[in-house]
């Protein structure tokens, strides 16, 4: 069966609204990449008019609804039955350097819980999607995650450090732990794509430290829908948000928990 909320409709007509500004200020980044001022403030205007596209698109419907996202923030704060999430552009580096792996993504939350979400490349014009016991879908085709059985025959994905984090050598001690351990890890630089990629079998498996709450909101439905299996490793476990995330194809879960709990440099 085929998605059919009305917030999944919303939604995919909104990313598609936003994606035709957002593909055509992608083509201009190569060209101010060669100019001396460089891409950064324009990719800025970009991100903002992206995301005041979708929320306007969004607002149409439900001007009550709550919308969390990156560049403006908290909109109908008291709500908090329900919110979008919505990051207007996952892999802003990407995009920055004319590379195509990045997207926008929103979740829609219902009492908290993420009831549907879409992840969209306008640039490869992948779109995923899913809804709360209805599947996940990329493009109309159904998606599974991958059989994988053995960890070490698991090829993974992650992200970060950030440039200001404080956890560097932590992040990087856990990377070679990993990646002793399994088949090879890759690191595209967009969390959204990445949960999504392996909602859809290319990558077994995903973790990632220091994230925001709208980087990974719709990512985390597909995945489920996917036959994924989702959840978190903060040390602090009083946050309201958690940060830290751990997606895989359910079978490899637990074996890569270990190698990320493992604490010594091998
Ligand atoms: P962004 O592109 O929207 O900033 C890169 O590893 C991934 O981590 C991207 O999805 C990126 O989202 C996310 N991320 C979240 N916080 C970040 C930060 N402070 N610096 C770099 N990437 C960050
Ligand atoms: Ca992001």
């Amino acid at each position: 069966m085929r998605l059919n909320s009305p917030q999944i409709n919303l939604i995919t007509r909104a990313c598609m609204k936003a994606s035709r500004s957002l593909i055509r200020d992608f083509g201009e980044i190569e060209n101010l990449q060669v100019s001396a001022k460089g891409p950064g403030d324009f990719v800025t205007s970009a991100d903002k008019r992206t995301e005041k596209i979708l929320i306007e698109e969004l607002q149409k419907a439900h001007p009550e609804y709550g919308i969390i996202t990156e560049e403006a923030g908290v909109i109908n704060k008291s709500n908090t039955k329900n919110r979008w999430i919505i990051d207007p552009i996952d892999g802003t580096m990407n995009f920055l350097n004319g590379i195509p792996q990045f997207a926008i993504s929103i979740g829609y939350e219902e009492d908290k819980e993420i009831k549907c979400g879409v992840i969209f490349n306008p640039i490869t014009n992948e779109m995923f999607c899913a809804e709360k016991g209805n599947g996940a879908y990329l493009n109309n085709a159904r998606i599974r995650v991958s059989n994988k059985k053995e960890i070490k025959d698991a090829l993974l994905v992650t992200g970060g450090p950030k440039r200001a984090s404080k956890i560097k050598d932590k992040i990087f001690s856990e990377y070679v732990n990993v990646s002793n351990n399994v088949a090879n890890v890759r690191k595209f630089g967009s969390a959204a794509l990445d949960i999504a990629y392996v909602a859809c079998g290319r990558f077994d498996g995903y973790w990632q430290r220091e994230l925001n709450y709208w980087d990974i909101a719709a990512g985390i439905v597909i995945l489920k829908e996917a036959g994924g299996f989702v959840d978190f490793f903060e040390e602090d476990t009083n946050l309201p948000l958690k940060k830290n995330i751990l997606a895989t194809n359910s079978n490899i879960h637990e074996e890569l928990r270990e190698l990320i709990n493992k604490k010594d440099i091998e």
